[in-house]
């Protein structure tokens, strides 16, 4: 018992090298995102590419989920990499009809219940706006980005991205109700065991509000 005690306490410093070791690879960064009252912007989408790279694709098999519920998409904004398949389950107990006439994809999946229809695969960055041939008031985004890093934020309008390889970022968010020209992009270094906090604020787009999820749009047409 005695041995073993002496062992640890002598062991311990190789312990911790070891611990630092395994966890200190990587920094994080942590984005707030708000308007410019300063409010939370949640359903923004936070990037962050590593300098002097562009158009980072998924790893194969990378896949995502854009559920149908209660007449309504969830989530609202869905951040995926290109390359990135998207499952299109529907919980409702009806059917819905969903397409896409963005430049980046388009698509349209036949009227269907249940998981009884195909994934599509995202394969060109940019922005997806969703509807429903069905559902007039269905709306939402696949917003698909060149970078294995990125987050959508929360109510709180955090965006929270890990594992972050030491280095230089270009940090980038979009909220689809974002007001055009406004300057986005900033430089970012990250340390190997730092947290870069940054707080960035979006103008919205005059008469439109941030859309709660679960909530209809109704500014939004
Ligand atoms: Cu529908």
């Amino acid at each position: 018992m005695r041995t073993g005690k002496v062992f640890f306490w002598r062991a311990l410093p190789a312990i911790w090298t070891l611990a630092f070791t395994a966890v200190a690879q990587a920094g994080s960064l942590n984005a707030h995102v708000t308007t410019p009252d300063g409010e939370p912007l949640l359903a923004a989408v936070v990037t962050a590419t590593p300098a002097g790279q562009t158009s980072i694709p998924a790893k194969a098999g990378t896949k995502a989920v854009m559920i149908q519920e209660g007449k309504q998409f969830v989530p609202f904004v869905l951040p995926v990499q290109i390359g990135t398949t998207v499952e299109f389950p529907n919980h409702d107990p009806f059917r819905h009809q969903v397409y896409s006439f963005s430049p980046a994809k388009t698509f349209e999946l036949k009227l269907y219940g249940g998981s009884a229809v195909s994934p599509v695969v995202f394969d060109k960055e940019g922005i997806v706006p969703l509807g429903c041939n069905i559902h007039d008031n269905m709306l939402a985004y696949v917003y698909v980005v060149g970078t294995p890093y990125f987050s959508a934020t929360n109510d709180t309008g955090e965006g929270k991205i890990g594992q972050l390889p030491p280095g230089s970022y270009t940090v980038k968010v979009w909220h689809p109700n974002q007001k055009a020209g406004q300057p986005d992009t900033r430089t970012i270094d990250v340390t190997a065991t730092g947290t870069a906090d940054i707080t960035i604020p979006v103008e919205l787009k005059r008469g439109r509000t941030q859309r709660k999820p679960g909530a209809v749009d109704e500014t939004y047409n």
